[in-house]
């Protein structure tokens, strides 16, 4: 049977050029991309787009006939800073989108599912360097409490239902040509701006704040690549740690200096600090890469270098 893909949240920093690589990959007309609202982007004008809501049970499965849709992309969510703004509609949001979708797979309307899932589902009990893949988990914000229990009703109704559900543990994501949406890692992509437009930063995260990080490229190839991976190779269901690099805001600064020597930075630690704090500084992967093979391709140096590059030949 052809894959026919739907994504749900296709306008977002991920969905973004998760759309874009899913239309190279299988085909425009493969394809449909979805959010809440019609925007002026290449999501919308490059292919099929729907305005679905996330939450709305009976569009998404609208949409799931019209098109003969075989696999499901659930990247709608509230992220973390955001979600401490609005706990109610955060936790709405992410877990019913899920249900929803987890229901009409169970209901034999979807094959496969991809689901995201962060490293904030652990917490400050967490060991925090090179966390493990089966760990204590006490997450302390609204997105990662939400992510947790996605991770364990995804296991659930894959042990239970057999529904074929992936899902990986994503990092901060740096991207040079998509804008985070109101993550605490969203300053490692405003550094980038801020170095080519001013000259110097103020970070909301104190300068030895080690956070897990991952170029959208590698979070993109991981993305496909579970979905690609043979079922029996995905041997975990609830969700895989996923790693690429480690940096904190003084380690970025320092590598970004060396492209812009005169580079400054500063401190001001806001209400994300705390988020921050609770999570882990870097992430075991040893299951993605066994199971089905995971490999990132850029640290920071290369990253780096390919962020300005890009950022100078495209945007500045
Ligand atoms: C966030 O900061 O909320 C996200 C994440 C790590 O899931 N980027």
């Amino acid at each position: 049977m052809n894959t026919k893909i739907l994504i749900i949240g296709a306008c977002g920093q991920i969905g973004t050029e998760l759309t874009a690589k899913l239309r190279a990959t299988y085909g425009v007309e493969n394809v449909v991309a979805s959010d809440i609202r019609k925007l002026e982007n290449d999501v919308v004008n490059n292919g099929i787009f729907e305005v679905v809501n996330a939450l709305d049970y009976n569009q998404i499965e609208h949409l799931l006939e019209k098109y003969k849709i075989t696999d499901v992309y659930l990247m709608a969510a509230l992220l973390s800073a955001t979600a401490e703004k609005n706990p109610a509609f955060a936790w709405d949001l992410n877990m019913n989108s899920l249900f929803h979708v987890l229901n009409l797979a169970k209901a034999g309307k979807i094959k496969k599912i991809f689901w995201p899932s962060s490293i904030a589902v652990f917490g400050p009990t967490t060991p925090s360097q090179n966390t493990p893949q089966y760990t204590i988990m006490e997450p302390t914000t609204v997105y990662g409490i939400s992510k947790q229990t996605g991770e364990r009703w995804c296991e659930y109704y894959n042990k239970q239902y057999g529904v074929d559900v992936r899902s990986i543990r994503y990092p901060g994501l740096i991207s040079w040509s998509t804008e985070p949406g109101g993550g605490t890692t969203d300053y490692a992509v405003d550094i980038f701006h801020k170095a080519i437009t001013e000259g110097k930063f103020t970070s909301f995260l104190s300068e030895n704040t080690g956070l897990p990080m991952m170029y959208m490229d590698d979070a993109i190839k991981a993305t496909i690549g579970i979905m690609q991976a043979p079922e029996e190779q995905v041997k975990i269901r609830s969700s895989y740690n996923l790693s690429g690099m480690s940096f904190t805001p003084k380690e970025i600064a320092e590598e970004i200096k060396k492209h812009y020597p005169d580079f400054t930075i500063d401190y001001n630690p806001d209400f994300r600090q705390k988020i921050a704090d609770s999570w882990p500084a870097s992430i075991d992967d040893t299951s993605a890469r066994e199971d089905w093979n995971w490999k990132n391709d850029f640290e920071i140096e290369n990253m780096t270098e390919d962020m300005f590059e890009n950022l100078k030949k495209h945007i500045y």
